[in-house]
């Protein structure tokens, strides 16, 4: 390519990529995939690289230019950059309205532009016939600090204006925000690095355009709302501020896409409530809605008091976010049993409301907010979201603050408290037993997946438990159709109806009651391995964690290890370890991977050294053995816990005086057709989830299993389906897809 081309080529692609910035972040329509978006952009790069001379300083590869600085410099405004005056109720506005009115001398409606108030950082930039040159901060309203290089990196932000007709020299001011999602996004990353998260996104994006090297700034998802013009050199503006944002748009510039002109404070007000209303949809937060005087003749007419324009006025929303002093910390049990930290707070008024009360969400939350029982804590109330304690300000901790405890008892019903290491959630273990789960155990064990009991739902369980018919699950099987019958909204055939379909749920398949009792993280795909492994709920609720999972080999002793232990002894034969200990002799052998700890595992499993070099791999390498498909340590533990509580034992063996759980394949096969044949499911499936699947074949007499053996009669493979497949491939056996699936249960295969 000529340096002619290149230069063709380079503006070319310059012009395509600021055009699909506006598209993309202006008019919100954008014409291009990503991708193609990528591909100029990389094309754009690599040309610059090939031909350095043609590199500008408002290409659009250039926003990270800036090597970091160490301190900011200051940006003088020479149009003040002002505040605004707040209002916080309807009386408040109703008075600016007529301030404004009395000062023009209009009786009639005054034409207001209204835009939300975004809870971000003002910046000004100016650009110079067309090109950024320059952006500040706010700071003390005359002078601010430059954060130009930082502005740049803010793809919203044109290095360059568009279209015609802007001024020679345009100040333009906006709004430097962080979408919610972006904020989410940033958050969550930075809890996954156990790095520190910002506290909302206000803070995230002043913490974001304010760091001294830019390159951090430009990986942070910072966007930007202009909203007024400060200078403007050489054009004339309309008089509409509306139609000024409509000329800033033009240029590039990003506006609300809520702007709206509103007719006079009873507009004002039905605007604001509308926001309100729909505050909690917007990707971007927002404090309020700011009302200015349409007209730049009027305005002028109104002029100025102190720092603020007299023509303008931010209606606030009740703050969303203020400082309270934690009492104390209650623990709640959630239906599933998960302990929820509760601050127990000095009332505050916060969101519109007064708030007592705030989530502290796990024990894990509270060590990383550092909150104690004492503490002045910032509490945060956003639209119907629960209240939320977002930071602790420390310099306010008292001395006697206390530390916050997970109690070792559940508050509810006494049960041990259990916090499997690494997790954030503490659970109740009372399971079946605990007041606070039962509801939920109840409305789960009647509900369609599990024992499917026609007619008992949500409402009906929460009926039954409040009134003290069923207090367990046993209970529902004790039910008589007249206790029935006495409910509100219940007669004497919908209380028989009842009856006979807990009647009708009496042999269930053994996998749909073990699913039906509701431990912690079985659901229905384990309490079908688990039926199909144990054959009997007696059985199951006898096993131990070996017969889960069980350890082999030794502690810390991998593959390599264990290849490196038996080589050595291989070559060298049997070393004298005099009177060393094992572990020491061991260490002192060089044997490659042999560390301290794998002498110390080695010593504690072998008499001496002569065992050990007696045993082969197989005895050295640690293994972790899965017996139960799906059923690893964690769902192992859960299980052995859930069986090992005496209530729940109780519950059960209530149950199984009044249920016959069905080893095999459920008796109410409406044919057996399939009957003999064993499939294995794996993969998604389009049209069916795996469970529906799973009792389609059932219901046709089939079975169903979870790991391909010589016994499986195909395997039903959905998309994504793993190593089943190329199992079934090596034995030989058939591979069906969804479409054959289809065929089988409408009887035109078997
Ligand atoms: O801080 C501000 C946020 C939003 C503003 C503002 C605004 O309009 C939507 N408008 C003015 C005139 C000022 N500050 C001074």
């Amino acid at each position: 390519m000529t340096e002619d081309d290149a230069r063709e080529r380079i503006a070319e692609l310059r012009r395509l990529i600021e055009r699909y910035n506006h598209e993309y972040y202006v008019l919100d329509q954008p014409s291009v995939p990503d991708a193609e978006y990528d591909r100029c952009m990389r094309e754009l790069e690599r040309l610059e690289s090939e031909h350095p001379e043609l590199v500008t300083e408002d290409s659009p590869t250039r926003r990270v230019g800036a090597e970091p600085s160490a301190a900011f410099g200051e940006v003088r405004h020479d149009v003040p950059m002002l505040s605004l005056e707040n209002c916080f109720d309807e009386g408040e506005m109703r008075d600016f309205d007529r301030r404004v009115r009395e000062r023009l001398g209009q009786a009639g409606p005054v034409t207001y532009a209204a835009e939300p108030k975004l809870d971000g950082l003002a910046v000004s930039l100016r650009y110079e016939d067309g090109h950024l040159v320059r952006a500040g901060t706010r700071g003390d309203g005359r002078t601010g600090e430059d954060v130009t290089a930082n502005v740049r990196t803010i793809d919203a932000v044109p290095l360059r204006l568009r279209g015609e007709g802007w001024p020679a020299v345009l100040d333009v001011r906006g709004e430097v925000y962080m979408p919610l999602a972006g904020f989410e996004a940033l958050n969550e990353r930075a809890r996954e690095r156990g790095e520190k998260t910002f506290v909302n996104p206000r803070n995230a994006a002043a913490g974001s355009l304010r760091q001294l090297d830019p390159q951090v700034t430009d990986r942070r998802p910072l966007s930007i709302f202009f909203y007024g013009v400060g200078r403007a050199e050489g054009v004339d503006l309309p008089d509409s501020h509306l139609e000024v944002l409509a000329r800033l748009r033009d240029w590039g510039l990003r506006v609300c896409p809520e702007r709206r002109p509103v007719e006079g404070v009873n507009g004002c007000l039905d605007y604001h409530a509308e926001l309100a209303g729909k505050r909690d949809s917007l990707d971007y937060d927002i404090d309020g809605v700011v009302f200015k005087v349409d007209s730049q003749a009027l305005r002028d007419e109104l002029g100025f008091v102190a720092r603020a324009p007299r023509w303008a006025i931010a209606y606030k929303f009740p703050a969303e976010e203020e400082l309270t002093r934690v009492e104390d910390v209650e623990f709640q049990v959630g239906r599933t049993g998960a302990l929820t930290p509760v601050a127990r707070l000095e009332p505050v008024f916060v969101g519109g409301v007064t708030v007592s009360n705030a989530t502290l969400h796990n024990m894990d939350e509270i060590e990383r907010k550092d909150v104690r029982i004492g503490d002045t804590v910032s509490v945060r109330r956003a639209g119907d979201v629960i209240p939320e304690v977002v930071s602790v300000v420390r310099e306010r901790r008292p001395a006697d603050a206390r530390k916050v405890e997970l109690p070792e008892r559940c508050p509810v019903c006494g049960s041990e408290v259990i916090r499997p290491e690494g997790e954030a959630v503490a659970r109740c273990s009372g399971g079946l037993y605990c007041p606070a789960q039962r509801r939920e155990a109840i409305k789960h064990f009647a509900s369609r997946r599990a024992m499917d009991i026609d007619g008992l739902g949500d409402k009906l369980v929460e009926q039954l438990v409040d009134a003290g018919l069923v207090e367990n699950l046993a209970d529902l099987y004790r039910l008589e159709a007249e206790a029935v019958a006495e409910l509100p909204r219940m007669g004497e055939k919908s209380a028989h109806n009842l009856v006979d379909a807990i009647d009708a749920s009496r042999r269930p398949t053994l996998g749909r009651f073990i699913f039906a009792l509701g431990i912690p993280g079985v659901g229905e795909e384990n309490a079908q391995a688990l039926a199909e492994h144990f054959g009997d709920i007696r059985a199951l609720a006898r096993a131990t964690r070996d017969d889960f999972v069980k350890d082999r080999g030794v502690r810390h002793v991998g593959p390599k290890t264990a290849e490196s232990i038996v080589g050595y002894f291989d070559e060298h034969g049997l070393p004298d370890c005099g009177d060393a200990e094992l572990a020491e002799c061991l260490e002192s052998l060089g044997i490659p991977n042999v560390t301290g700890r794998v002498a110390e595992a080695l010593a504690e499993r072998f008499d001496g050294i002569g065992a050990l070099a007696a045993a082969g791999r197989e005895a050295l390498e640690n293994r972790r053995e899965v017996k139960v498909a799906g059923i690893g340590e964690v769902l192992a533990d859960n299980i052995v816990r859930f069986f090992a509580q005496d209530h729940n034992q109780e519950v059960l063996e209530q149950l199984l005086e009044a249920v016959e759980p069905q080893a095999e394949a459920s008796e109410t096969a409406a044919s057996d057709r399939l009957a003999g044949k064993t499939y294995v499911l794996t993969g998604s499936l389009e049209r069916f989830t795996r469970p529906e699947a799973r009792e389609r074949l059932e219901a046709l007499g089939a079975r169903v299993t979870g790991s391909v053996s010589g016994r499986t009669t195909a395997v039903i493979a959905g998309a994504d389906p793993g190593s089943k497949v190329d199992k079934a491939h090596k034995l030989g056996i058939e591979v069906l897809d969804e479409d054959d699936l289809l065929a089988l249960l409408d009887g035109e295969a078997g």
